[in-house]
Parts: C-alpha cells; structure tokens; sequence
C-alpha cells in the first residue's frame, strides 16, 4: 500500500525540468533580466539595479510556467569568462543572447561571440533567442537595426528556432513574452533535447 501510494504521488508530482543559458557580453544587462524574470513569475520583487555587480560566477533563477519548471543560467560576460558558457551547453534546452543595443559599439564584439556559440556543435538544434535588451534609452538601436546585424550569420542557425525580440530589462517590457517564447521552443525541441523529470 505504501509503495503505491508512493508511486502515486510521485507520478502526480513529476514534472518537466529545462535549463536556459542567459549569455551575452559583460554589461549587457544579463543578471538584471534574471531579476526581472523573477520578479515577474514569482511576483516577489528582484535584486534592485543598484545592487547588482558584474557577474563572476554564476546566478541562478528558477521559475514554474504551464506544470514546468525553467531553471534560468546567468553568466558572466566578461571576456575572461566567457570560455566558461561552453561548460553549460550540454545540458542547456535554449539559449538567451542579451545584446546592448544602446552600445552600437560593441555591436561587432557581440555579433562574433554569438557566431561562436552557435557554431558550437554542442547546441547544435537549441533554439536561441537574441533580446535586443536597453530598448528604454533613446539611443537605443531599434529591432530592424540589429536583426540587419545578426541576419549575417542569420544562415549558420541552421534549422533550429531562433528570433530576435526587443525588451528593457530594467523596465521589464518584453520579458514576458521572451520567457513566453523560450517556454513553447524548448517543448518543442522535446525529441532532440528531452527535458529533466523532476519529482516536486
Ligand atoms: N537603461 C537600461 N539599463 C539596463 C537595462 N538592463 C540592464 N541595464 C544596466 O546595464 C548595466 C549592466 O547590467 P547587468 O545586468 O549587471 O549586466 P550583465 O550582462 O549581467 O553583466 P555581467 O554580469 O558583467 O556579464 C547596469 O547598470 C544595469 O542597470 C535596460 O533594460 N535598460
Ligand atoms: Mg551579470
């Protein structure tokens, strides 16, 4: 009786686990959109943007949308430590490029870093969101202007899904609908990138 009724509530509370990397270029607003993320999905309020310093290690967030769970994987950007994303591409279901688009001078930095990534056979087939991020600042490039940019390396996607959304961390207007995005991609990548089960 026991095991059954252990087996019973193990089945009812299993659940589907994925894994998103949020990359991108030191300074991008990476670890701010991971607080927006939070606060928007647990409705509790992030770290405020004065608190938060240039990421060394790695900072999670864990979010429940639709009976799953998504466990976010921020990184830091910094060039020194930008070796380390290879490290999580194995078991990652997505992946998040942040991009500051009010830095158009770094726009080239940010087109070979992401060129790298997803050159890497790793994640071959993990959809990749790019999120035109600082969209708030009026200096800010528009979605056309960056889609132009990374449309050059748009053929080395390969088959996988990819899109490029524009959104303000800081402001948190269209990281709903990022997290939205990467929720229905990586069901639908299931079959190459099966999710984790979870029992909680
Ligand atoms: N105006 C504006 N500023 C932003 C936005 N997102 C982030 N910032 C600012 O950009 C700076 C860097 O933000 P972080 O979130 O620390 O950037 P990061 O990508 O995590 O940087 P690393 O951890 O060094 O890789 C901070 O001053 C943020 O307040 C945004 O949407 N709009
Ligand atoms: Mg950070």
């Amino acid at each position: 009786m026991y095991s059954f009724l252990s087996g019973l509530y193990k089945h009812l509370t299993r659940r589907e686990a994925y894994y998103i990397v949020i990359i991108g270029l030191d300074n991008a607003g990476k670890t701010t959109l991971l607080e927006r993320i939070k606060s928007i999905f647990l409705g509790v309020p992030g770290l405020p943007p004065e608190r938060i310093a240039p990421t060394v290690g790695l900072n999670i967030g864990r979010i429940d949308i639709g009976g799953a769970r998504i466990n976010f994987q921020d990184l830091g950007g910094q060039t020194d430590l930008q070796t380390i994303w290879e490290r999580y591409y194995r078991e990652c279901h997505a992946i998040v490029f942040v991009v500051d688009s009010s830095d158009p001078e770094r726009i080239e930095e940010c087109r070979d870093a992401l060129e790298k990534v997803i050159l890497d056979d790793t994640v071959e087939g993990v959809p990749v969101l790019m999120l035109a991020n600082k969209q708030d600042m009026p200096q800010a490039l528009k979605l056309e202007s960056i889609k132009e940019i990374f449309n050059k390396i748009a053929e080395r996607l390969g088959a996988r899904d990819s899109r490029v959304l524009p959104i303000s961390a800081l402001e948190g207007t269209g990281v709903k609908d990022a997290v939205d995005w990467l929720f229905l991609r990586v069901q639908r990548n299931k079959v190459n990138r099966p999710p984790i089960i979870i029992s909680q």
